[in-house]
C-alpha cells in the first residue's frame, strides 16, 4: 500500500448521515477515533466483540448518534464505508476484515492517521521491553533542551488526542500490534530497543512478532540500532543513515560506555556526557535505556550533553523496579512492568540474592525454560500465583524453591514469612496481568498495597 491511498474523500455530516468511516475496537483508540473524526464533522460507526467495550462512553459523548454494534455476532460492512480504522486488540484475522480486504476498502490505523496529519517530526520507539521508559525519559529529555515533546502511542495517550498538542516533536511508543496494523511509517528517527518473545499467543511466532517489530524501520529517515542485539541492524533498510547505541565502548558519533579515570562515563564517541554514577535509575537495562534515548536525540540533533545533564534527575516510571518499602532491612521491589520472561529476567539480573520472586498470571503462550535457567543456583523463593501458576510451577521444578498462592495479598503474607533481613522481594511476574487485573498498573498498585498493610 501506497501513502498516496491515505488521501480519501470522506462525506462529512453536512453532505450525508450514513457512516463512511467504520472503527474497530471502542477501547482507548476507538474513543480517540470518535474525537478525531468528530472533530472534522466525520460521521463514524463503531463495532467491538466486547458487550460493554470501556471507550462506549466517551465516543456517545462526542458522537451521541454514532451507530454501534457490540457483542460477538458479526456485524456488516456497511455499502456506504469507505475506511476502516483497526484498533491495536481488535482482531485482524475476524471475518469482517477479510470482507473489508476483499472489497478494497481503506484500512488504516489510528497511527496511520495521526502520521498523515503530523506536520512536525515524529520519533518512533518499540522493543519487547524498555519502551515506555525510553518515550518518557526521551520527552522529558527533549523538553529539557528546549524543545517541546508530546509523548503517547501504547504508553497511554492515543496518537490521535496528541494532535491537539503544538509541539515540536512527537514521541510515539509503538506496540507490535500498533505497528502490523500500519503501513509504511514516514518518522524522522525509529528505534527497534531490544526483541525477545512476547504477545506469542497472537502473534503466533516470533518470526511473525518480529516481522511486525521490523515495519518501523521500513520508511524512517534516520534508524537508531542497539548494538548489543546485532541481529536486529539487518532489519534496517539499506541507505538509512543509522546511529547505535551499545553498553560498549562507542565509536565517533555512536553512543556508549567508556571506562575512564572517572570511572564508567555515557560517552558519544569520545565525548563524556556523564558519570553513570550519577544516574538514579537501577541495572543495565536501564543504562540500555538511557543510551537508547540520547541516540535518538543524536538522531534528531539535539543538544546531547543538556539531554544527558536532565536524564540524571529521571527516577524511573511507576511498577518499573520501583522501591515501594525497605522496613526491617528488606527491599520490596514492584516491576509490575516486567509482563514477560525478558523482562523478569533483566530485573532478577539487576538484584542480589536473597530473593523471593513473586511471579505469575497470563503467560500469552511463553514457556519459561530461560526463567529456570536464570534462577539455578541462586537463593531464591518463586511465590507463584494466576492462571497459569501452575504450569509455570512445573516448569521452574528443580530451579529453585516453589510456592503456590492463589492471590497478591497471599503472595505478600508468603514472602513475608520467608524473608530475612538483607533480602529483597521483587514482583516481577513475566507474564500479563489481564487474568486477574485491568492491567499491570493495578497489579502493582495492589502489591504495594498489600506491602503497605502486610509489612510496615
Ligand atoms: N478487544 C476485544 N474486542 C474488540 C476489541 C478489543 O476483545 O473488538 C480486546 C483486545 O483483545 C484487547 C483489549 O480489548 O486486549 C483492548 O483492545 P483495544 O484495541 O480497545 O485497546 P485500547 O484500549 O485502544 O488500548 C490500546 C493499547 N492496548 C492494546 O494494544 C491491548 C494500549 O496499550 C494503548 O495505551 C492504547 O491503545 C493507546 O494507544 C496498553 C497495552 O497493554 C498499555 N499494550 C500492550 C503492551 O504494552 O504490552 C500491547
Amino acid at each position: 500500500m501506497t501513502m498516496s491511498a491515505m488521501k480519501i474523500d470522506l462525506p462529512t455530516r453536512g453532505t450525508s448521515v450514513e457512516p463512511s468511516v467504520l472503527v474497530m475496537g471502542m477501547g482507548l483508540t476507538g474513543a480517540s477515533c470518535a474525537r478525531y473524526f468528530a472533530g472534522r464533522g466525520i460521521v463514524a460507526e463503531f463495532i467491538d466483540t466486547r458487550p460493554q467495550p470501556p471507550g462506549m462512553d466517551a465516543i456517545l459523548d462526542v458522537m451521541p448518534d454514532a451507530r454501534i454494534q457490540v457483542g460477538e455476532q458479526c456485524p456488516i460492512v456497511r455499502p456506504t464505508i469507505k475506511r476502516i480504522v483497526v484498533s491495536p486488540g481488535f482482531d485482524l484475522d475476524a471475518s469482517l476484515l477479510g470482507d473489508a480486504r476483499g472489497r478494497g476498502l481503506d484500512i488504516v490505523s489510528d497511527i496511520d492517521l495521526f502520521v498523515a496529519e503530523c506536520a512536525a517530526p515524529i520519533i518512533a520507539i518499540t522493543g519487547s521491553n524498555g519502551k515506555s521508559t525510553v518515550t518518557s525519559m526521551l520527552g522529558e529529555a527533549l523538553s529539557a533542551v528546549g524543545l517541546s515533546a508530546a509523548v503517547g502511542g501504547n504508553l497511554g495517550t492515543p496518537a490521535l488526542d496528541l494532535l491537539d498538542h503544538d509541539a515540536d516533536v512527537f514521541v510515539l511508543e509503538l506496540s507490535s500490534f500498533q505497528l502490523e496494523r500500519s503501513r509504511a511509517l514516514p518518522v524522522a528517527a525509529a528505534v527497534i530497543l531490544n526483541l525477545s518473545p512476547d504477545h506469542l499467543d497472537l502473534h503466533g511466532d516470533m518470526a511473525t512478532y518480529r516481522t511486525a517489530k521490523a515495519r518501523i524501520y521500513s520508511h524512517c529517515q534516520h534508524a537508531v540500532v542497539n548494538r548489543d542485539e546485532p541481529d536486529l541492524a539487518g532489519l534496517v533498510m539499506q541507505g538509512t543513515p543509522v546511529t547505535t547505541f551499545g553498553l560498549d565502548q562507542p565509536v565517533a558519533g555512536q553512543l556508549g560506555i567508556r571506562r575512564t579515570t572517572h570511572g564508567e562515563c555515557i560517552t558519544c564517541g569520545e565525548d563524556i556526557l556523564i558519570s553513570v554514577d550519577e544516574l538514579q535509575l537501577i541495572g543495565q537495562h536501564n543504562l540500555s535505556n538511557v543510551l537508547a534515548a540520547l541516540a535518538l536525540g543524536a538522531a534528531l540533533g539535539a543538544n546531547l550533553n543538556g539531554m544527558a545533564q536532565s536524564l540524571k534527575r529521571f527516577s524511573g516510571l511507576p511498577h518499573r523496579m520501583q522501591v515501594v518499602s525497605t522496613a526491617a532491612g528488606v527491599m520490596w521491589i514492584n516491576d509490575s512492568k516486567a509482563t514477560n520472561v525478558a523482562a523478569a529476567l533483566t530485573s532478577l539480573a539487576s538484584i542480589k540474592d536473597p530473593v523471593v520472586l513473586i511471579a505469575g498470571g497470563d503467560a500469552k503462550g511463553a514457556t519459561f525454560a530461560a526463567l529456570a535457567k536464570a534462577l539455578k543456583g541462586r537463593s531464591c523463593t518463586a511465590v507463584l500465583f494466576g492462571q497459569d501458576a501452575r504450569r509455570m510451577a512445573r516448569e521452574l521444578a528443580g530451579s529453585c524453591d516453589l510456592q503456590v498462592v492463589t492471590d497478591m495479598r497471599e503472595a505478600v503474607d508468603r514472602a513475608l514469612q520467608i524473608v530475612v533481613p538483607g533480602a529483597t522481594v521483587l514482583l516481577a511476574p513475566a507474564c500479563s496481568s489481564l487474568d486477574m487485573y485491568r492491567n499491570f498498573a493495578e497489579r502493582g498498585d495492589t502489591f504495594a498495597a498489600a506491602v503497605r498493610e502486610l509489612v510496615q
